[in-house]
């Protein structure tokens, strides 16, 4: 730790706490901040004091891995952020395909990792769970997709100074599924088959609908235990 008389304000590096960091720490009598400096690497017992010559606070030495012998000079100037080197890109995917998510943070003009990553959609963050993956990462994995996954997607990056966020990309999630014979309620959500089709061709059959002729035929009765086991067969294909 040293006092800035210019800036009128103390600096604090690293020392250790569980162990030694590599954070950097303002002090100007009322609130302490965090600062990006991309300086030193983590350590503890090294000598700080500022330097009326070059204006600024200089670090000397310290242990950290292993013991040190280097010398840090800080002119109170904050880093550079976190970049994103590769956004997330738009994409489309089949209902019930997976879609991937990609992106990725260069660290070097901070040097100051790690970063926490968390993807958001519509900004709302998402956390590993069945289905998705990665949600911590560079990263996403979204399997099974279904309607309730269209919509914007980003990845927010946190440092203990500014959160990131990369640029938004969307997810389109085709549903032609919807269209399949089997899916006689036209229902949108997933599961799009489920037993409500059932009932539904029940009363299609009932009623004397044409839809209920599963199998096409033309000869009478149009309508028999035949098509009952073409739509059971229609509904095990799935979306074919
Ligand atoms: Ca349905
Ligand atoms: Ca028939």
């Amino acid at each position: 730790m040293a006092y800035d008389p210019i800036a009128r304000r103390v600096v604090l590096f690293g020392c250790s706490r569980s162990s030694s960091q590599d954070d950097t720490w303002i002090w100007d009598g009322t609130a302490w901040e965090r600062r990006r400096t991309g300086g030193p690497p983590r350590r503890t017992w090294h000598a700080m004091a500022y330097h009326d010559s070059i204006g600024a606070t200089v670090l000397f030495g310290g242990y950290g891995a292993g013991f040190l012998a280097d010398t840090w000079a800080w002119d109170g100037t904050s880093g550079p952020p976190p970049v994103f080197e590769e956004h997330p890109q738009n994409q489309s995917v089949n209902w019930t395909e997976t879609a991937t998510f990609r992106a990725a943070v260069d660290l070097a003009p901070t040097g100051t990792p790690p970063l926490s990553l968390r993807w958001r959609r519509e900004g709302v963050p998402i956390f590993d769970d069945g289905r998705y993956s990665g949600a911590a990462t560079p990263v996403l994995t979204i399997a099974n997709c279904n309607a309730g996954d269209a919509g914007r997607y980003d990845l927010l990056a946190s440092d203990a100074c500014t959160p990131l966020a990369s640029h938004f990309a969307s997810l389109t999630v085709i549903l032609d599924c919807i269209e399949t014979y089997a899916n006689c309620d036209r229902s949108s959500t997933s599961p799009i088959l489920n037993v409500m089709d059932f009932i539904c061709f029940n009363n299609f059959f009932a009623a004397g609908h044409t839809y209920a002729n599963c199998d096409g035929s033309t000869a009478p009765p149009v309508l028999n235990v035949n098509d009952f086991v073409c739509f059971v067969n229609r509904f095990v294909a799935g979306c074919e």
